[in-house]
């Protein structure tokens, strides 16, 4: 008999095949924009949709699991007890509105706060990183090496430029130093994509001051599946019940930018 989590993974990959052939269905349809937070925060009738109908899967198929989404159709949580989905039905809007592109369907599935399953799913290049706890991480179904240690000097580093001109949430000073020393970088726009980057050695690093639970919720468990490290930038765990800054990073490279970079 199928083991629990076999049967969660199942139903999530149906669902978000489905969600996939939605969002690339609206293509053709006239998007509704909306603004959040501020006239840069994008969302759309889509991202609702989708959300919508996770939601509703999950309820139908597993009435006693709890969810957080982005887009209000989930669960008011103030502890992470029982099975909880961290969804994020367009994670990457702004890219979506204005790219057809890099952007990503993210889910995390935890027990008890414990990262079980972990998806983020490409729809546009339909490519789905995935991975079960103890079972290590895949692409497109087919299993991908851990991660090895490597240096700043030879690192690919995810940021957005934003973080490295003078801003109201972090310093930027010491992300100047760190993008200097580092081989390269670059910025997607995608939390959830960056992070399946890191996870599948695309990407040495990538950083963030400001991410909520359902932006890194999928692509922590992929890291972590594939040998990575994810915490804040003072290097402690993430909180799946509020915003959190964020350092993934392969291992190596994640304690070199602790330690010379965010240390003070
Ligand atoms: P979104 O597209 O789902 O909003 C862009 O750099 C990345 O940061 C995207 O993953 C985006 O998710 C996320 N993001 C954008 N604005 C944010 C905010 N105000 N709080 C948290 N995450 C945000
Ligand atoms: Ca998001």
């Amino acid at each position: 008999m199928a083991g629990k989590w076999e049967e969660i993974d199942h139903y999530a990959r149906q669902w978000i095949e489905e969600a996939g052939r939605r969002i690339r269905a609206s293509f053709t349809e006239q998007l509704t924009v909306e603004t959040k937070e501020s006239r840069n925060d994008l969302v759309t009738n889509v991202d609702r949709g989708i959300e919508q109908f996770l939601a509703e899967q999950i309820r139908r198929q597993f009435p006693g699991h709890h969810l957080l989404g982005e887009e209000g159709f989930g669960d008011e949580l103030a502890v992470l007890d029982g099975i909880v989905w961290v969804i994020d039905p367009i994670d990457g809007t702004m890219n979506f509105v204005h790219q057809q592109r890099h952007f990503a369907v993210s889910i995390g599935i935890f027990e008890d706060g414990i990262g079980q399953l972990g998806y983020v799913y490409d729809v546009v290049f339909g490519e789905l990183y995935s991975a079960q706890k103890g079972r290590g991480l895949f692409f497109n179904g087919k299993p991908l090496d851990r991660l090895q240690p490597v240096a700043v000097a030879e690192s690919v580093i995810a940021v957005n430029a934003t973080w490295l001109m003078e801003n109201r949430r972090l310093d930027h000073r010491p992300l100047v130093r760190l993008a200097k020393a580092a081989r390269g970088t670059r910025s997607y726009g995608s939390a959830a994509l960056e992070l399946a980057y890191v996870a599948a050695g695309r990407l040495d690093a990538y950083i963030s001051p400001r991410l909520s639970p359902w932006d890194f919720a999928g692509g922590m468990i992929l890291i972590q599946e594939a040998g990575g490290i994810v915490t804040n930038l003072d290097g402690k765990p993430l909180d799946l019940l509020s915003r959190n800054s964020v350092l993934a990073a392969k291992p190596g490279v994640h304690e070199e930018i602790l330690q010379r970079y965010l240390q003070h």
